[in-house]
């Protein structure tokens, strides 16, 4: 079955979407190496990884359904951020924008009768789910930090223990 023209567009954009999120983790890793916080300038940069997953699963989605990419050029991210909790509260913002983008290409699927795209679309449906509750996880643990050097610093090194796993997405083929 051939994508509708809907299903097909908005999946384009949101692959344009998904890099945008890379573009975006990674000029926040690079601030925060600047700013030498290296444990937070980890976790963003694994971000900046997950991100490209996500793109590269719509990217593989659409080569396997025979359908055509449209590759449009990605936005500049921001550079410079006030402090390290505003760069997360700023990334709990975004995701909250990525979790409506990604509910409106599966309400699109739905109402077009794509049911193959629907099922595909839920597992981004579901990791929306985690995206949003690390962002919030994310923003109440620099907050409480605080001004606190010592909470600062601790904060900072726990977050130098994350490393990237690539998430496996459901229905593509190798
Ligand atoms: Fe792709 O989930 Fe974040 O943006």
């Amino acid at each position: 079955m051939k994508m509708t023209e809907k299903v097909r567009n908005l999946i384009n954009e949101q692959i344009n979407k998904e890099y945008f999120s890379a573009f975006l983790y990674l000029s926040m890793s690079d601030w925060l190496n600047q700013q030498e916080w290296p444990g937070a300038a980890n976790w963003m940069y694994v971000q900046y990884k997950e991100e490209i997953v996500h793109a590269e699963g719509f990217v593989r989605y659409m080569a396997m359904r025979g359908e055509k990419i449209e590759l449009k050029p990605i936005e500049e991210p921001k550079h410079e951020w006030n402090s390290v909790l505003e760069t997360f509260e700023e990334a709990l913002a975004h995701e909250k924008y990525i979790t409506a983008a990604i509910e409106k290409v599966a309400k699109a699927a739905e109402e077009d009768g794509d049911r193959a795209a629907k099922l595909f679309l839920d597992w981004y449906v579901l990791e929306q789910v985690e995206e949003e509750v690390n962002g919030e996880d994310n923003v109440m643990l620099w907050k409480k930090a605080g001004d606190h050097p010592g909470a600062l610093f601790s904060l900072d090194r726990q977050y130098a223990a994350r490393t990237f796993v690539a998430d496996e997405i459901p229905h593509l083929d190798n």
